[in-house]
């Protein structure tokens, strides 16, 4: 009874809120994606913020610096979203640790070049924000609530990327060369960020049938190449995918297959940077465990 009540309630666009009554899979599902899109943006500080001492200019630091933060943020709008269903941040984080807790792939790929940082703007948020965008829109308020705000940031982190990938394409003909080289590292790995084919994604059923995802994972991937192939033909790059083509029947680009091994590889931990990134964290998060025990004890002391 409850469970059709609920259903109803999905099917009629109505958002679920913390009190309310859920199916413990609604729960668990949402708690495993919400932790796993805030992991997501914690450790994406990490590829970007060994590039804020390397700058190339006071302007290009600041832009850097607050975008940086602004992923911070993000996690913490997620955390909070996620621990409205019943799990504590100390939990989230010991799962993560424990490598039980996924985040994005794309986290896990070096950056060797100023270039990556526009890559990265570029790419991986205009990956993100084509997926948050449909997230808006997801059943349960905190997290739709908390995807409204990040967008407006993803939107200033994209464009900032595609100005260092436009500044460079003008730049020397060594600069072209470092964003085209980037452009070539990023690309695939950006299109991974979408997961599994629809037919190999066992989460999407009940994610559309929850309305907690909008849209399949097929269908962001396809949205994103048609948005960015133009982007990178204004600014004179050529996208590494010999098979991609404009489809006129479809109104849509065809492209070429992922390499599916190197995803499983990067997502079961096994890509260039997963130790570094969780070992990172993990020292983080014991370097701050004063801070926590002082909170703690501030709050005990003044309850
Ligand atoms: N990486 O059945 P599906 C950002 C896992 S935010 C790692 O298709 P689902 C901002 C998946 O979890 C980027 N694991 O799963 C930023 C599942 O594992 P499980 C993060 C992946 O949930 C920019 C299994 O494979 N965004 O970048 C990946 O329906 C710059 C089967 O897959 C979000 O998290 C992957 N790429 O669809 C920050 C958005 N793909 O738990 C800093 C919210 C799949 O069953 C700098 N999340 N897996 O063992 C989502 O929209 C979805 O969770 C998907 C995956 C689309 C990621």
């Amino acid at each position: 009874m409850n469970e059709e009540v609920f259903q109803k309630k999905i099917d009629s666009e109505q958002k679920i809120e913390p009190k309310d009554w859920m199916p413990d899979g609604y729960r668990k599902h949402l708690i495993r994606q919400i932790s796993q899109h805030a992991h997501s943006e914690v450790i994406g500080m990490q590829p970007e913020g060994k590039w804020i001492t390397r700058a190339p200019s006071l302007r290009a630091k600041m832009i850097l610096l607050a975008k940086v933060q602004d992923e911070a943020g993000h996690g913490l709008y997620l955390y909070s979203a996620c621990e409205t269903l019943g799990i504590t941040r100390e939990e989230l984080n010991e799962q993560l640790h424990q490598g039980k807790a996924k985040y994005s792939s794309i986290f896990n790929y070096p950056t060797l070049t100023w270039a990556d940082m526009g890559a990265i703007g570029w790419l991986v948020d205009g990956a993100a924000i084509i997926n948050q965008v449909s997230l808006q829109k997801t059943s349960y308020g905190p997290y739709s609530r908390g995807m409204i705000r990040i967008c407006k940031e993803e939107s200033f982190h994209q464009r900032q990327g595609y100005e260092i990938m436009t500044q460079m394409t003008q730049g020397t003909a060594e600069q072209k060369e470092m964003a085209q080289d980037a452009l070539n590292r990023f690309w695939w790995p950006s299109i991974m960020m979408f997961g599994p084919h629809d037919a190999d994604s066992p989460r999407t059923g009940n994610a559309m049938k929850w309305k907690i995802k909008r849209k399949t994972n097929d269908e962001l991937r396809q949205n994103f190449i048609d948005k960015t192939v133009g982007q990178a033909d204004l600014i004179g790059l050529k996208i590494p995918d010999p098979d991609l083509k404009w489809n006129e029947e479809r109104g849509s680009y065809d492209f070429g297959e992922v390499d599916w091994d190197e995803f499983w590889n990067v997502v079961n931990g096994n890509g260039p940077c997963n130790k570094q990134r969780l070992n990172h964290h993990r020292k983080a998060h014991k370097d701050g465990e004063w801070v926590r025990d002082a909170i703690k004890a501030y709050a005990e002391k003044h309850k």
